[in-house]
């Protein structure tokens, strides 16, 4: 990585290799036959509702950004074209009571995200129609999506169809399901918000070895004897699983996203199927464990900070098809190739 770029990418990130852009959430909008359009509601005078062309004749802006995904990686000089948010504001007259926005999707599950207006404006929010110089694809959230500069990349949302102003924040699809951070600053690292988890219970459920099929965002089960964990179809993103032994623990279809593996003891574990977007299985002991069918977008297997520090272990009973490592950061699938058949 050239090292005039370091001063660009925020803690905890990585650059997807050149001319790479993952995927991640929804891969295609709600399907309906209403064609295409934009409207600007709630606490505004005049609300008013754009269709693509019309946006297309608004003044266009272009910015280049830089993106930053919660799941680590990040993609430099993105260039988007598009129709400031400022600019749909001027047309709507926001009322004095209008302090949030709500940016909501043509989506299945109704995906939305938020902002403090003063964020969205100072930010520069853009509602964009292409990005480089081309029409916006449906599969990143064409024809029209909201870019939020300098802002994990969960606040800018594929398929936009809703604009609307609030005078109360309401919380997004994956704020108020999955516990990302509200404020979403990636210099600040602001991933998750606390668990809600008790400690007491945290403790009973470690002890229990069972963490199936449960919503256990952020648990912290660090330095744990873990063997034979039973957590199949469990929701751990965020979760700390540093240093513990999980031998033969069964993670199959968990979602693991971002969660720590750094040092752990995952001989024989099972991770079929399961969501390991993001995740740090740096210096784990990886003998013997399946990776068959997982998503490990934004995955490390060694530590890039400490040149080749902390590096995982396999073994010819490791499990690792190539379709599931081909979205690795590019130094981290030249490491995992090296050690699979050294
Ligand atoms: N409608 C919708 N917008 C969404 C999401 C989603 O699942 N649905 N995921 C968000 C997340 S977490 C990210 S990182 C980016 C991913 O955009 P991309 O798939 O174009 O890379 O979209 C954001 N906007
Ligand atoms: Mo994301």
């Amino acid at each position: 990585m050239p090292s005039d770029y370091s001063n660009r990418i925020p803690p905890g990130q990585q650059l997807v290799g050149a001319g790479k852009w993952p995927i991640i959430g929804e891969r295609s909008p709600a399907q309906t036959s209403r064609a295409w359009q934009l409207s600007l509601t709630g606490c505004v005078t005049k609300p008013k509702t754009w269709t693509v062309s019309e946006l297309r004749n608004l003044p266009q802006s272009r910015i280049t950004i830089d993106i930053h995904c919660v799941t680590r990686w990040s993609k430099l000089d993105v260039e988007f074209t598009g129709v400031l948010l400022e600019t749909l504001l001027a047309h709507c007259d926001v009322s004095p009571s209008g302090k949030y926005v709500s940016f909501g999707a043509r989506s299945d599950r109704r995906h939305s995200t938020s902002l403090t207006l003063a964020t969205a404006l100072t930010q520069k929010t853009l509602i964009a129609l292409e990005v480089d110089g081309a029409p916006l694809g449906t599969d990143h959230g064409g024809p029209i999506r909201n870019i939020v500069p300098g802002r994990y990349f969960y606040k800018s949302v594929k398929w936009l169809e809703e604009i609307e102003i609030l005078s109360r924040d309401r919380l997004g699809f994956w704020e108020a399901e999955s516990g990302y951070h509200n404020a979403a600053d990636p210099w600040q690292e602001q991933r998750y918000i606390a668990p809600s988890l008790d400690r007491r219970e945290a403790i009973r459920l470690i002890e229990s070895r069972d963490f199936s099929n449960r919503d256990l965002m952020g648990m912290e089960a660090k330095n744990r004897d873990l063997s034979g964990l039973r957590a199949s179809g469990a929701a751990l993103r965020n979760a700390d699983f540093s240093e513990s032994n999980l031998q033969g623990a069964d993670f199959t279809g968990a979602n693991l996203s971002n969660s720590h593996f750094k040092q752990s003891d995952l001989q024989r574990a099972n991770f079929v199927d399961a969501d390991l977007e993001g995740a740090d299985l740096s210096g784990a002991d990886l003998r013997g464990a399946d990776f068959t069918g997982c998503s490990l977008i934004g995955a490390s297997f060694f530590d890039p900070a400490p040149a080749m520090g902390l590096r995982a272990i396999f073994d010819k009973k490791t499990i690792l098809p190539e379709e599931v490592t081909e979205p690795l950061f590019p130094e981290q699938l030249a490491f995992v190739r090296d050690a699979l058949t050294g």
